[in-house]
């Protein structure tokens, strides 16, 4: 077992260098925790800018802090590159490249695909190698493995070793972050498992849970997101129907999360984005397929959270016609472009969708978000506007969409015609005469 103890060995005095490919919001806050535990790392990106920004200690994911960014690269413990030929100089190596669908709402696996072939290029005997992008049980094992044997001629688990470790990253989340949240590591064989688990224990201080195989730490990632998925397209429709029913939702989920046990609070919004959770369940519909089965449930809750869009449209017509206006002509202003709260990011934001829906109801729509002054959607620029009294007395409907706390709700309230809130962000808010709720 030479390549193990030795792999072990380098790991555990921290000799190991570590590779990791794809520096965004998964892969820089693990280069990071890597180079801070004493590691040398190298971090691959496609992407030059992100590579020079990394290179002169510039930051651009918000959950890294700007100092640690700038302590490891002045001591040389990090080094970005846009050569793939780096990964020669690597013990370790992390993949963590995108896996988003494609317009037919199909796993585009191409990132994985790519980055397995250049790691297979590279690949030399005594290295680790992990996927930590969130994938369809199998990827590993019938994707990845069989690419790497076969490039590089060695063998797994003889030569090189090769995991699943699905990342835990929920952007903008200011208690959990990579460092202290628990991480999963399901090895091809016990050998790889051992390895993996002793990597990640050398750097994170939260529990590193080993499970039997590759397909076990990729199913449960998307159990995951499936869980959050499926229970914010149950609330959804709850908002949809108590609305109906003249029952205000948020104060049912108040007197429901009274419950002890048995019961997790979701809250209704306006739809459902970021690059996982809209996105990841459809991994499993996909490759379910090849089983024969068809996944229901996702497939059921996903319409119920790409209709909330036009519903929030449709509750916004219902409004203006008390006031005698149409949608058509009418001055609408959005309050958040972000998918969640207190972000930069507006990757399947609802918003964007809302935005567009509006405007093809001939409404004149203005948008602000404090994080983002401007949007790319469809391949045109959007830019926002100032938050201005005299903004919001223009607008015949304020619809916020994001509940930054940045946002002065009792200005935005004092200064409105009417706003419909989709977040229950004006809680807070004492006059609530011109506010309704979602
Ligand atoms: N949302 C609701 N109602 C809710 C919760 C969320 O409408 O009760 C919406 C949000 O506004 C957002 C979308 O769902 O548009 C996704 O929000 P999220 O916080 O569930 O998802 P992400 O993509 O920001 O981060 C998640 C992580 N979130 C949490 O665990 C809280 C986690 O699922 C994953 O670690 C991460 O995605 C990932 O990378 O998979």
């Amino acid at each position: 077992m030479l390549n193990k103890d030795n792999l072990i060995y380098k790991i555990n005095n921290k000799t190991a260098t570590v590779g990791i490919v794809g520096l965004g919001y998964v892969g820089l806050p693990l280069a990071v925790e890597f180079a801070k535990g004493g590691y040398k790392v190298l971090g691959f990106d496609i992407q030059e800018k992100k590579v020079n920004m990394i290179n002169n200690g510039e930051n651009y994911i918000s959950d890294v802090m700007n100092e640690e960014l700038k302590f490891v690269i002045e001591n040389r413990r990090l080094k970005a590159s846009n050569e793939i030929k780096f990964l020669k100089d690597t013990d370790v190596i992390l993949i963590c490249v995108p896996t988003p669908l494609d317009k037919y709402q199909q796993p585009d696996i191409s990132y994985v695909k790519e980055s397995t072939e250049s790691v297979g290029k590279y690949l030399h005997e005594g290295m680790l190698v992990i996927l930590e992008s969130t994938t369809y049980p199998g990827t590993t094992e019938e994707l990845v493995l069989p690419t790497l044997e076969k490039m590089s001629g060695l063998k797994c688990e003889k030569d090189f070793y090769l995991a699943f470790s699905p990342e835990r990253v929920d952007p903008g989340n200011s208690i959990y972050h990579t460092a202290n949240t628990a991480k999963v590591v399901g090895g091809v064989g016990r050998n790889s498992t051992e390895i993996a688990a002793t990597l990640y224990r050398n750097v994170l201080n939260s529990e590193i849970f080993e499970v039997s195989t590759p397909r076990v730490a990729e199913m449960e990632k998307i159990l995951e997101n499936t869980y959050r998925n499926i229970n914010i397209g149950l609330i959804n429709e709850m908002a949809v129907i108590c609305n109906k029913m003249n029952i205000n939702i948020w104060e049912v989920i108040e007197a429901a999360k009274t419950k002890p046990y048995g019961f997790q609070a979701f809250y209704p919004g306006p739809g459902l984005g970021g690059h996982c959770i809209p996105l990841d369940p459809y991994y499993l519909t996909w490759k379910a397929r090849e089983y024969d089965y068809h996944t229901r449930l996702i497939e059921t809750s996903g319409e119920i959270n790409n209709f909330m869009p036009q519903y929030i449209v449709q509750r916004a017509a219902s409004i203006l016609n008390k006031f005698n206006k149409a949608l058509n002509k009418a001055n609408i202003l959005i309050l958040g472009i972000a998918y969640k709260s207190d972000i930069d990011d507006y990757r399947e934001s609802p918003a964007l969708k809302i935005i567009e829906n509006f405007q093809k109801q001939g409404s004149e729509v203005e948008f602000y978000d404090p994080y983002i002054s401007s949007y790319m959607y469809k391949g045109k620029e959007h830019y926002g506007i100032k938050l201005t009294q005299e903004v919001l007395r223009n607008a015949d409907l304020v619809v916020i969409t994001t509940a930054h706390k940045k946002y002065n709700y009792s200005f935005i309230q004092e200064n409105s015609i009417f706003i419909f809130d989709t977040r229950n962000a004006t809680k807070n808010v004492q006059n609530k005469d011109n506010i309704e709720l979602l």
